[in-house]
């Protein structure tokens, strides 16, 4: 069964969502930084950064879980996506690995809803439509045999972005 009504694709600015989790697209210190992570950090306030600090960093591929403090969202995950070398440092397997951890941690903490911004495609450089591939697939075969989290969102910020991601999402779940 295709999963195409649980996978949502909207353009938003994910710090105003209501849902369980958001993901954070972070870096191995956990303290914060530009892109996504900034605007997370700057929307949850300094008690994030706080929290964070108590936790020993994370490494790529990895993901660790944090109240959401002055989001809408109830929690955050943060996971460290991969830099992106030319496809010579294992970064395919690293971000299938972001996505998987992050489900696992929102079906742990029964998050009914969680939204992914599209990690590594940033500062990181990771190709976007392979990023999308990626996270499709891994999101998709996740949810086949796992109950939560019922609604998974792909949150891009930007009109590009968003036309991209919707073709390659047709693409992907063989919509007309
Ligand atoms: N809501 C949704 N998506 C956003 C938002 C937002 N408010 N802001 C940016 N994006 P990036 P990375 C999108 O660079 O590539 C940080 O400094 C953006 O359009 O945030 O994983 C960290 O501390 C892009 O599609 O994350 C790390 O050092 C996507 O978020 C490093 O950047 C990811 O872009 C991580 O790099």
């Amino acid at each position: 069964m295709p999963n195409n009504d649980r996978i949502l694709l909207i353009n938003e600015n994910i710090t105003t969502l209501k849902v369980n989790a958001i993901v954070n697209a972070a870096n191995s210190s956990l303290m914060g930084g530009g892109g996504v992570d900034g605007a997370i950090h700057r929307a949850a306030g300094p008690e994030l950064a706080q929290y964070c600090s108590t936790l020993n960093g994370c490494v790529a591929g990895d993901a660790k879980i944090t109240p959401g403090f002055n989001l809408p969202a109830t929690y955050i995950i943060h996971t460290v996506g991969p830099v992106w070398y030319n496809g010579t440092k294992n970064e395919h397997q690293l971000l299938t690995s972001c996505y998987t951890r992050s489900l696992q941690l929102a079906a742990e903490h029964h998050c009914n809803s969680i939204a992914f911004p599209c990690i590594s495609t940033g500062a990181y450089r990771f190709p976007f439509e392979d990023a999308c591939k990626i996270a499709l697939q891994t999101i998709d075969e996740f949810l086949q045999s796992e109950y939560l989290p019922q609604k998974v969102y792909l949150v891009t910020f930007g009109d590009n972005d968003f036309k991209s991601y919707s073709r390659i999402y047709s693409n992907f779940f063989k919509l007309p």
